[in-house]
């Protein structure tokens, strides 16, 4: 697999001469993280816009690497999914949640040891072009058994995510996301007890004879919908005191468009895309379409219970076309 893509990767380092260096020749990253051992070489990139701060203790450090795993979407119900995995950790998906201030210095090591090329994209962070991981900057990817370093300043506060943008229909749909958080230097206007990060998605699972999707035309052959990759009954519960509020990141990794709907509450939208409105607004349900990401915040103030929040895409509130299933889940208190 490496000698495969030997060439290609000389000939794209060729080409961004000037933004990268290869390890040794530019950079010394060894005051804040060691450069991971890998079989490969190590591609340690260096943005032409941003250099790093002064201060070492503004430089966040994250190591990822893939890895193919069965991902678990409900008991009896397994896929094959492809998770980021934190260095020395489990493989999940999501993938581990990113989380740095506004301001900080931000270095990803993505360290593949899987079997095919991958990138990272930090949607909606805005990274200089040099550190975008898409398919036309980054077009050969980042082989098995090689590195690079994403570096940036996290300028855009808010909810945001990363995923591979290597043939990002199939990688993304392997599950290769995870959440991206920038917090405000300027704390929130609409404050909240608790927090909670769901991120929304669809899987095609099983043989295409039994998938009741694919007999009902629903989009992609999606049989499966899952939140944080889960799908009811395995979907984890929020768990409230009465009185308490909790701030809700809703991000869509997926493909298709979802209505995310509350019973017995209203809850206030306090952020579109990571920009927080300058006139939140009140809804009850709320369409969340691909790529999107909404903060809203409710609070437990109606009678205390198990109260559902789930897409109102009824084909997406079921496994395999059997309701009750799907991206449903419950907040409690
Ligand atoms: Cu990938």
């Amino acid at each position: 697999m490496f000698k495969k893509f030997m060439g290609v990767v000389t000939a794209s380092v060729i080409a961004f001469t000037g933004g990268y260096a290869i390890a040794g020749t530019g950079h010394d990253y060894s005051t804040t993280h060691s450069v991971p051992k890998v079989n490969g070489r190590v591609i340690i990139a260096k943005s032409k816009m941003e250099q790093p701060p002064k201060d070492k203790s503004k430089i966040k450090t994250f190591v990822l690497d893939v890895e193919s795993f069965e991902l678990e979407l409900l008991p009896g119900v397994k896929t094959e999914a492809w998770g980021f995995k934190p260095e020395g950790g489990r493989p999940s998906v999501p993938g581990p949640e990113i989380r740095v201030k506004e301001g900080d210095y931000v270095r990803v090591i993505l360290k593949n040891t899987h079997a095919l090329p991958h990138t990272i994209h930090f949607h909606g962070v805005d990274t200089p072009f040099d550190m975008d991981g898409a398919d036309t900057t980054q077009a050969e990817g980042i082989p098995n058994g090689e590195t690079f370093i994403y570096e940036f300043y996290a300028k855009v506060p808010g909810t945001h995510f990363y995923h591979c943008h290597y043939q990002t229909f199939l990688h993304l749909n392997m599950g290769m996301y995870g959440a991206f958080i920038v917090e405000p230097r300027k704390p929130d206007k609409v404050k909240a007890d608790k927090e909670a990060t769901l991120i929304l998605d669809e899987w095609r699972v099983g043989e295409d004879e039994d998938n009741f999707a694919l007999k009902n035309n629903w989009p992609y052959g999606y049989n499966y919908f899952t939140i944080n990759g889960k799908a009811e009954p395995a979907t984890e519960a929020i768990e409230l005191k009465k009185g308490q509020s909790v701030k809700i990141r809703l991000i869509n990794a997926g493909d298709m468009s979802h209505t995310m709907h509350l019973h017995g509450h209203k809850f206030l939208v306090t952020h579109t895309d990571g920009i927080e409105l300058s006139a939140p607004y009140w809804k009850d349900s709320l369409s969340i379409g691909p790529s999107e990401r909404y903060d809203i915040v409710m609070k437990a103030d109606n009678e205390s219970g198990v109260w559902m929040f789930h897409d109102h895409v009824m084909p997406a509130a079921t496994n395999n076309g059997q309701y009750p299933g799907g991206m449903t889940m419950h907040i409690k208190y």
